[in-house]
């Protein structure tokens, strides 16, 4: 591969310098300038398909632009790459998915000539070779004892007996994950779960991977079904293209039949999956993002197949069969090893198939809430200082990992491409038989892994964590009955982040002796992990349209209200400020004692536990957590108008939510991000 973008170095330089000499020519062939041939060949791996690969034609073709195709030798047959849905063909065409065609060769043909000669053509404008993702994970699950209990793990949330281990959901600092575990080095989901949303069958996620296991007593509720499909009587009965398609669709045999059979498989797909939606709050086994509040309410888990063991099938067709069928989310923990992800230049004005497909799935509509869909992807797993391809695509989303001491894992990429991070696990935090217990808690097949429930680490795991949020958010922002632009939710997802910068920053470098992690320096990741980790609360808040303030941890505290009612907020006249019971008992409020003056009287919350004075809002927290404060004030005035008073102001009721945490230094000195 190291050759290869060699190659297309000189054919960028090679197209620069001839449209200087262009400058000369007629106008007519100034107009359609020839494009190189080099720019026009696309490989995405060093592992690709010798007997077929892929044409996209500068136009739709015509029956004689195919026949031209067909006629070569070596070329066996040529048909159209991607199955088409009737009532989607005028976005189709907008992403040139009906300019698609798979070629196949005959026996002995070498694709390598073929795929030059066919580039070569007036007609073609990429010859692209068939190749395989890549699992961005090391592919080895470390099984999980399953706890059986009737009791909640973790007392006020799910009832999942195995929740106490995410701590990836719900990170209390346990030195049970990790020697160096940080409090709320998570994805502070549970007060989402509490409060906001759990869920929504109607949000469906496509899970691009290995199979999902939809025997596992934890996913089998959630998984997605095609009910307009009749399984195992080799009839497309919904008539959608694909025959026996139940649960979703396998790409490595193009068949219905999604299968965590192979000898090979590692439990891939199962473990995203379940990080995902894993049924949560049915006292059993693990608890997932957007699992529900069991009563069967979780969002809907599609299995789309490109991994069967050691063996690939094409991402492309699957993502395509992802928007065709209802998905609002791919998640993708995959990547190709395409080295040409560093090279900018190339990165955006070469596209390829599966950006074509990512584009249109993108655009696609399937919920209420946004005009389309949301891609999200692993960085990869390479330590390399940027992201793999597609999610270094400059639009796509793409997900670096960190571990429970909130820093970044040994494996992750970062750096350009990378957009945001998330709880990827990390193995060895910790000595003797709990070495696993710092990876990520999720679901797998019994048959791979001797267990329903297991540990694995990777890029592969922060990406369905900011999957699962996603879910969580559209889920929410669809019982709010809010819609948003697709690029409107990125920029969103993107901005609803905690600083991870601060702990890089004071940590100089990290050792766990024994595993990989032998003095791994982590100057290279500063301002390089997107823009910070990802954080469900605050996300739901930006749905809402809430603003966010923090506090920290252990302390009384003022918070500033302008972002609340502007710069007038400490001469406003303040009726009442009311925290709810979940607010208090989530931040651990105790009482606050206000100030003796007699010109800035307190208004106190019934409790005692939020004061408003000075136009401040005055806590003490003492547990890490997330809540709302409402807060009344005169619009207009120092009383309300109506009733028997004179005219008088408007009463103006808002809502400011605030996420207690520990301080990055001082404090309890542990490395929170405040
Ligand atoms: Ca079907
Ligand atoms: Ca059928
Ligand atoms: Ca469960
Ligand atoms: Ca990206």
């Amino acid at each position: 591969m190291r050759y290869y973008s060699i190659i297309i170095s000189f054919a960028l330089l090679a197209v620069a310098s001839c449209s200087k000499v262009q400058e000369n020519l007629p106008e007519d062939e100034l107009a359609a300038p020839q494009r190189s041939l080099e720019t026009k060949v696309v490989q995405l791996g060093d592992e690709y398909n010798p007997s077929a690969f892929q044409v996209k034609f500068e136009t739709v073709p015509t029956t004689e632009m195919l026949s031209a195709i067909q006629e070569i030798e070596g070329i066996a047959s040529i048909e159209p790459l991607f199955v088409s849905r009737n009532d989607r063909k005028e976005l189709e065409h907008q992403f040139g998915l009906d300019r698609w065609y798979y070629v196949r060769l005959e026996e002995n043909a070498d694709v390598h000539q073929l795929v030059r000669e066919t580039a070569g053509m007036a007609s073609v404008s990429m010859a692209e070779y068939e190749c395989y993702p890549q699992k961005a994970s090391d592919g080895i699950a470390y099984p999980a004892e399953e706890v059986f209990s009737t009791k909640a793990s973790v007392p006020g949330s799910h009832n999942d007996p195995m929740l106490i281990d995410q701590w990836h959901y719900n990170n209390q600092g346990s030195k049970a994950y990790s020697r160096n575990a940080v409090k709320g080095a998570d994805v502070n989901v549970k007060d989402v779960w509490a409060t906001l949303t759990c869920g929504d069958p109607d949000i469906i996620v496509a899970v691009v991977d290995e199979a999902v296991c939809y025997t596992n007593p934890d996913l089998a509720a959630n998984m997605w079904v095609n009910t307009g499909e009749i399984p195992d009587n080799g009839i497309d009965d919904d008539n959608n293209g694909y025959v026996d398609d139940i649960y979703g669709y396998n790409f490595v045999d193009n068949n219905g039949n999604v299968n965590w059979d192979d000898p090979d498989d590692s439990g891939h797909g199962s473990h995203t999956g379940g990080t995902i939606a894993a049924v949560s709050n049915n006292g059993k086994g693990v608890a997932g993002l957007a699992g529900g509040s069991g009563k069967g309410d979780g969002c809907r888990l599609m299995s789309c197949q490109i991994f069967s063991g050691n063996r690939g099938g094409n991402s492309a067709k699957a993502i395509k069969y992802a928007a065709d069928n209802g998905a609002s989310i791919i998640s993708c923990s995959y990547g190709f090893k395409a080295k040409f992800t560093s090279d900018n230049n190339y990165l955006q004005s070469q596209g390829s198939l599966e950006i074509d497909a990512i584009h249109y799935f993108e655009a696609c509509k399937n919920n209420p809430v946004l005009n389309g869909n949301i891609a999200i992807f692993s960085s990869g797993n390479e330590n390399d200082p940027y992201a793999h391809y597609p999610g270094a695509f400059y639009d796509i989303i793409s997900v670096s990992a960190f571990g429970p001491d909130f820093l970044p894992t040994y494996y992750t990429d970062y750096g350009p491409g990378c957009n945001i991070c998330a709880p990827g696990g990390e193995v060895g935090h910790l000595t003797g038989t709990d070495y696993e217990k710092s990876m990520v808690l999720s679901t797998l097949p019994k048959s791979v892994a001797g267990s329903d429930y297991g540990y694995m680490q990777g890029t592969s795991m922060a990406c369905p964590h900011v999957s699962g949020v996603v879910a969580l958010a559209l889920s929410y922002a669809k019982k709010l009955g809010k819609t948003f632009s697709v690029q409107e939710f990125k920029e969103m997802i993107l901005s609803s982040t905690n600083d991870i910068d601060q702990r890089i920053a004071n940590t100089a470098s990290k050792t766990y002796p024994g595993w990989k992690i032998d003095d791994l320096n982590l100057a290279p990741y500063y301002h390089q992990m997107g823009t910070g980790a990802i954080d469900a609360w605050r996300l739901m808040m930006h749905i809402e349209g809430t603003p966010t303030s923090t506090a920290q941890t252990g302390r009384t505290q003022w918070i500033d209200l302008t972002p609340l009612l502007g710069t007038s907020s400490t001469s406003l006249t303040y009726l009442s400020v009311e925290a709810d019971s979940a607010t208090i008992d989530s931040m651990g409020l105790e009482a606050v004692t206000p100030a003796s003056d007699a010109h800035h009287p307190a208004v106190m919350d019934a409790s005692g536990k939020a004061c408003i004075q000075f136009g401040r809002l005055y806590i003490h927290p003492t547990k890490i957590g997330s809540g709302k404060f409402t807060i009344r004030v005169v619009g207009g005035g120092s009383y309300l108008g109506g009733g028997d008073n004179p005219p008088g102001g408007m009463e103006v009721t808002r809502v400011l939510s605030v996420i207690s945490r520990d301080a990055a230094n001082g404090g309890n000195g542990n490395g929170g991000w405040l």
